[in-house]
């Protein structure tokens, strides 16, 4: 049975990641380095502290900084991204996702977000999502980052659910490896060949109904 279906945000329900690549990539340059776009993909469902030591590795700069200048250029970052962030849309909200959302709430299935970010809550009110979910889990009340499965452990607790009875959908292979820790089915959204060990893929939510969730059918694309 289904009865909640947990939702990454960047990469899943919005494309936040090349906001996250463009700060990244302004610190790389304010540092003397360029960070590439191949170079950002590894940044993807990665917590912010843990991005950052991808960014200063690619530059070779890692272990130059303190503990406090860390913070510091994570904080400018994500100034940065919050300026992106800010003019955000509801024209961004990925194809075919709030109409999926609509559909497993009108069959009662409970539609709960569990993302790394911080700043997940400030993207659905800009998106206007917030209203579709029954329960947020991000980056500010879990301590322990993807693939530890605590974030999706806690948002079935909140919708009051099994674990053997949620769905993860997510874009990243550390969510998809937290979301079998916590012993929930996954779906791997998007397309990366990272997604391999997801229970079933997904390129788009387009098309995608709840009948082909259930069924574990795969559409053809
Ligand atoms: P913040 P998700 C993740 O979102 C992003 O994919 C990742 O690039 C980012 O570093 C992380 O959130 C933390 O974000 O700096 O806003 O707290 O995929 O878990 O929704
Ligand atoms: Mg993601």
């Amino acid at each position: 049975m289904i009865a909640c279906c947990i939702f990454d945000l960047d990469g899943v329900v919005v494309d936040t990641a090349r906001y996250h690549y463009l700060a990244w990539a302004e610190l790389a340059r304010s540092l003397g380095f360029e960070f590439t776009p191949e170079q950002g993909e590894a940044t993807r469902g990665v917590s912010r502290m843990a991005s950052l030591d991808i960014v200063l590795r690619a530059g070779g700069m890692q272990g130059r900084f303190s503990a406090e200048e860390r913070e510091r250029l994570a904080a400018r970052k994500n100034a940065r991204y919050l300026e992106y962030v800010s003019r955000m849309t509801a024209d961004e909200v990925l194809p075919g996702v709030v109409r999926f959302l609509g559909e497993l709430r009108a069959r009662g299935v409970k539609v709960v977000l569990g993302s790394a970010s911080k700043n997940a809550g400030t993207i659905l009110d800009r998106c206007a999502l917030r209203p579709l979910f029954d329960a947020v889990v991000d980056g500010t009340l879990v301590t322990r980052a993807k693939p530890d499965p605590e974030i999706f452990v806690r948002g079935a607790e909140l919708a009051g659910v099994r674990p053997a009875d949620c769905v993860v959908f997510e874009d990243a292979a550390a969510g998809i490896e937290a979301a079998a820790r916590a012993g929930m089915r996954s779906v791997g959204v998007g397309g990366s060949p990272t997604l391999a060990a997801a229970t079933m893929r997904l390129r788009s939510f387009e098309g995608f109904a709840f009948e082909m969730l259930a069924a574990g059918v795969e559409p053809r694309s």
